[in-house]
């Protein structure tokens, strides 16, 4: 892999896609741990084939702390763990900095529901008292525009952290996205890109890129797993 070039462009823009990152077995790794977490959490057996309507069915029926449950369960197994050794050391060596792992999560993507989609908002506020960077990936299908795939605003973690925002949350149970208040003339600065990725690709982004989760108008459900690190100085 190129490690000159990733972190030329990361520095650059703020963000940059690693391609073919994970091996086929990781991959896998992660499918098989979805599968069956989420079959044991919902008592149904799930496949590649079920898995999409069974969750839309479970968030139109309003089963959040189910749907949490699962997840919060699924991102503490031995795939994200695994994967988070091997980005620490990744990240050290593309960025000669020492890192440690932050965090893990998985962004969710179902269509119709806004509840887990993220408005425009960097990292930041969420990790104020020490640098952070931030990997994302697919989980079982690629991401993309069709289904809500995260966007960024290229170049926009040159602005620093901005500390003026607006707090939203749709309800007690939905995701809180922290809204820089000058979102609109940010806007027009830096243009939008819209992460694609295949599975094996991976997503580095910098703590204070602007970006949101766009709407899922497909059938199937987005899983993106997230490992967020920290610097250690
Ligand atoms: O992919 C998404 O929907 C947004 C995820 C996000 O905000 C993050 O990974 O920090
Ligand atoms: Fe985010």
């Amino acid at each position: 892999m190129k490690n000159i070039n990733y972190s030329e462009q990361f520095h650059k823009n703020g963000f940059v896609i690693i391609k073919d990152f994970f091996k086929i077995n990781e991959i896998e790794a992660f499918e098989k741990s979805l599968m069956k977490t989420y079959s044991g959490f919902f008592k149904i057996k799930l496949n590649k084939k079920n898995i999409h309507k069974i969750i839309s069915k479970l968030e139109y029926e309003g089963m959040y702390d189910l749907l949490y449950g699962a997840l919060k369960k699924f991102i503490k197994t031995e795939p994200f763990k695994k994967a988070s050794i091997r980005l620490t050391k990744y990240s050290q060596k593309l960025f000669n900095r020492k890192y440690k792992h932050a965090n893990s999560g998985m962004a969710i993507g179902i269509k119709k529901s806004k509840r887990t989609a993220y408005k425009w908002h960097q990292e930041k506020p969420y990790y104020k008292s020490f640098s952070t960077i931030h990997y994302q990936f697919p989980i079982l299908n690629s991401n993309n525009l069709k289904n809500g795939t995260m966007s960024v605003l290229s170049g926009s973690h040159n602005l620093g952290f901005i500390k003026k925002v607006d707090n939203y949350k749709l309800s007690k149970k939905s995701i809180n996205s922290f809204v820089p208040k000058n979102i609109v003339n940010i806007k027009k600065k830096y243009p939008e890109k819209f992460i694609n990725m295949n599975l094996k690709d991976i997503l580095l982004f910098d703590e204070n890129i602007i970006h949101r989760s766009n709407k899922n108008t497909s059938d199937k459900v987005r899983f993106a797993g997230i490992i967020r690190l920290r610097e250690i100085k």
